[in-house]
């Protein structure tokens, strides 16, 4: 668990450096928070029962993706893919996964990028090499996750469709709330020439 340790504290630092070199590009901060967690030892346990796999090392290491998790939440849409490409541009860092649950949410409603990397922690001997789960979205989207995390996710209730339409159409909600605060952006603080370097993904 310390080598995951070390890889989070990698990790967050390198969205640290890029707020901080974005904000002083875009004159604001692309990033809100991050927030990073280890997995619980019991849920380390019950991940590999589910996909059947017996508890060892080389198990944790080789068949679970998101031991080490960092949740960045951005400001605005256009920031997630902006962050995202800046880091994956970065060549320490290897991309395993991509999952773009923005451009085809989840059936309930879930939006966020979601990315596993690899990458080196430098130890006294030897460099490990290191799997990060990160989950990059805006501040509706973590609201509607955060929110349908207590009440829906994993959650040993029965909701029924019409629950479950009120849940997804608030997720539309929210998107939309996205969409407007970032069409509102655009005309208050367009992008400046200087950063159409900045491909979006
Ligand atoms: P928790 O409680 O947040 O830790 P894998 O993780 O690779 O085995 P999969 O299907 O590839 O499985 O993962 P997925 O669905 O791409 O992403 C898993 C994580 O995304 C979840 O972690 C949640 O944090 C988040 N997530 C996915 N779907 C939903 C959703 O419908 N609602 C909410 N609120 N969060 C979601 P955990 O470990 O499942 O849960």
């Amino acid at each position: 668990m310390a080598y995951y340790r070390c890889a989070l504290m990698e990790v967050e630092t390198k969205f640290k450096v890029l707020n901080e070199e974005f904000s002083l590009r875009l004159d604001r901060n692309p990033i809100e928070n991050i927030k990073s967690r280890l997995k619980r030892p019991i849920s380390i346990r019950n991940k590999l029962k589910k996909y059947g796999y017996p508890l060892t090392m080389q198990n944790i290491e080789e068949q679970l993706h998101d031991v080490a998790g960092i949740r960045v939440v951005c400001s605005f849409p256009s920031d997630v893919y902006t962050i995202a490409e800046a880091l994956l541009n970065q060549d320490d860092v290897t991309l395993i996964r991509m999952k773009d649950y923005i451009k085809n949410p989840k059936p309930s409603g879930y939006r966020s990028l979601h990315l596993i990397i690899e990458i080196p922690i430098f130890l006294a001997k030897e460099k490990r090499m290191m799997k990060v789960e990160i989950q990059l979205r805006t501040i509706a989207m973590d609201c509607w996750a955060s929110l349908e995390h207590q009440i829906h996710y994993k959650k040993d209730f029965n909701f029924t469709d019409e629950m479950a339409s009120e849940l997804a159409l608030c997720a539309d909600l929210s998107a939309e709330l996205d969409e407007r605060m970032e069409k509102l952006r655009k005309i208050v603080r367009p992008v400046p020439e200087t950063d159409d370097a900045i491909k979006i993904i």
